[in-house]
């Protein structure tokens, strides 16, 4: 049995998926100016995910996330004005605008990277475990990644390793059904991903990725089993990409999806569903306290130079 959510958690749930939600629709609005030198792949209707999991950890926890990350480097408290100045390719940029939007940092708040490879962090999350644990810190690593990323070699790899040495890492599995245009039942076996983690010895468990108080509660447990010593788990959220798979369109007139195919998981937006459950002063409070704090960290990254130096100082190896 679950242990009930206070309002206190529902309002940061939802202040940060929303805020996740206004950062995405302002890309998506202002991309096509062509201003943003970099690919972008919205999480607009996963915000629940990064929400959900990143309320439940800490600093000191460490987040390995690939190219879909917008909303994983704001939920774990990434800085926008730098997440901003990244995609614009700044120097102001948090990888001194270089990286573009696939490669976001922010080591202060335990925010790992983020890689465009697919399911290459993995290793890296497992590793970081692997050095939490031999120095008996008291610390979880997540890594988060698509369907498609449990197609490749290293996710097995990752979850052998990460169960046979009982490791404190979290394994997130974003299931929006889509890797690129394809639809999973094309891709997969039908058997349930979470159900083939489980095979490997990791705690396994499926939620409705589109309901972060769910995602938050399975991160809980999971940071629980990690730090007494019961090792790995695997949460798969079930959960919608609603534009494109890179770009800031829809993908309906692709053929692999309907606009009426999008009808039954847009009534189940996970911000509506978390506005059911707070108050309309604090959703209008944060939407003007946002749209404020989005209009300057676009003013800022827009004004911001380019950079000049071959690899900024900084950013060396030392
Ligand atoms: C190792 C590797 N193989 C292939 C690609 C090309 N690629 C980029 S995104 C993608 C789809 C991955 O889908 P999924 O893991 O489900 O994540 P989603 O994009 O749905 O969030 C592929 C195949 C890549 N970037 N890296």
């Amino acid at each position: 049995m679950k242990s009930a959510v206070d309002q206190k958690t529902v309002d940061r749930l939802y202040a940060t998926a929303l805020k996740i939600r206004m950062v995405e629709e302002t890309i998506a609005l202002h991309y096509p100016k062509g201003e943003m030198k970099t690919p972008i792949h919205l999480c607009t209707g996963q915000e629940a995910n990064p929400a959900g999991v990143c309320a439940a950890l800490t600093d000191k926890d460490m987040v390995f996330a690939y190219y879909r990350s917008h909303g994983w480097y704001l939920a774990k408290g990434g800085h926008l004005g730098r997440m901003m100045g990244e995609i614009f390719c700044k120097s102001t940029g948090c990888s001194g605008g270089y990286g573009g939007s696939m490669h976001l940092i922010d080591l202060e708040r335990g925010f790992a990277g983020t890689t465009a490879l697919v399911a290459a962090a993995q290793p890296h999350a497992v590793g970081a475990a692997f050095t939490f644990k031999s120095r008996k810190q008291n610390r979880v690593a997540v890594s988060c990644f698509g369907d498609g990323a449990t197609e490749e070699g290293i996710f097995q790899e990752s979850l052998m390793f990460a169960t046979l040495r009982k490791l404190p890492v979290i394994f997130i599995c974003e299931n929006n059904g889509l890797a690129t245009n394809t639809w999973v039942k094309d891709r997969q076996p039908a058997f349930p991903i979470y159900k083939r983690a489980e095979g490997f010895g990791v705690h396994s468990v499926v939620v409705d990725g589109n309901d972060a108080v769910q995602v938050y509660q399975a991160t809980q447990e999971a940071i629980v089993r990690a730090k007494q010593g019961d090792g790995p788990s695997f949460i798969e959220c079930m959960t919608y990409r609603m534009l494109e798979h890179c770009g800031p369109n829809n993908d309906f007139g692709l053929g692999f999806r309907s606009e009426q195919d999008a009808v039954s998981w847009k009534q189940k937006d996970p911000i509506q569903h978390l506005e059911k459950q707070v108050s309309v002063d604090l959703q209008e409070q944060l939407r003007n306290t946002y749209q404020i704090e989005i209009d300057l960290a676009m003013d800022e990254a827009r004004k911001a130079p380019f950079p000049t130096q071959l690899l900024p100082e900084r950013l060396q190896c030392p």
